[in-house]
């Protein structure tokens, strides 16, 4: 009858709501931009930008954009809560969330790609093939593998299998509290080599505070980021690996 249908209908939505990027691309959206995607499920949508690549390319990598940092008018210093379900704004500077990276990373193999540029243009990328995230009960540790070097250097592996710390949740390894020290949420140990949820400082700044890639720029520049269509720079994005 016809609740039968409706019941089927709605099951159908269901099952075909996107939970990433990827899936987005493959229910025909092909322009990169912000879109809602269910992590989590139908009750809880997410706004995060896509980058879908080139037109001329559709096999090309179609990245969910978890991390971004464009011009500064985000504060990234905040608490478990806010790192735990995100904060800022899709179109500009955001975090995705630990529990929605942490969701994703569980429902398909994905990698992990980092862009960067400096204050004079120059730009560095890295890639690893395997990227996940825990639970919250095992404090969103990270795991990654399989590192591509496009010229930052491996400063995040010192980071694998680390927990994730806020200045109200010390899950470091050092004695002191790293991210009240370093200004950020990150997966710290004692305590960085990249600091990308740092004070966003432009350019040359104090020891360890600024969105660091130590491989790439040391401890005392901060790096930045200007938006552009197609193109996601010091930003963490990750897509399921074909
Ligand atoms: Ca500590």
């Amino acid at each position: 009858g016809p609740l039968g249908l409706l019941v089927l209908l709605v099951v159908n939505l269901v099952l075909s709501l996107p939970v990433d990027c990827s899936d987005l691309y493959s229910n025909g959206f092909g322009n990169s931009g912000v879109y809602t995607i269910f992590p989590a499920g139908p009750t809880s949508p997410v706004q995060v930008f896509c980058e879908m690549g080139s037109m001329d390319a559709p096999d090309s990598d179609k990245w969910t954009v978890i991390q971004r940092r464009t011009d500064g008018t985000i504060n990234f210093y905040r608490g478990w809560e806010q790192y735990k379900n995100g904060f800022g704004q899709a179109s500009s500077e955001y975090w995705l969330g630990l529990e929605n990276i942490h969701l994703l990373s569980g429902k398909k193999s994905y990698k992990l790609r980092v862009d960067m540029e400096d204050f004079d243009g120059a730009k560095a990328f890295v890639e690893y093939s395997s990227f996940n995230v825990a639970p919250e009960m095992d404090g969103y540790r990270l795991t990654l593998s399989g590192f591509k070097d496009g010229g930052a250097g491996n400063s995040l592996d010192h980071h694998n299998g680390h927990k994730f710390s806020t200045f109200d949740k010390d899950q470091d390894s050092d004695a002191r509290n790293c991210a009240k020290t370093y200004l950020g949420g990150w997966w710290y140990d004692v305590c960085h080599h990249v600091n990308p949820n740092g004070e966003y400082l432009w350019g040359e700044s104090i020891f360890g505070v600024g969105i660091n890639w130590n491989s790439w720029k040391g401890w005392t520049y901060s790096l930045k980021f200007i938006y552009k269509q197609k193109k996601t720079r010091d930003s963490f994005v990750f897509h399921e690996n074909k």
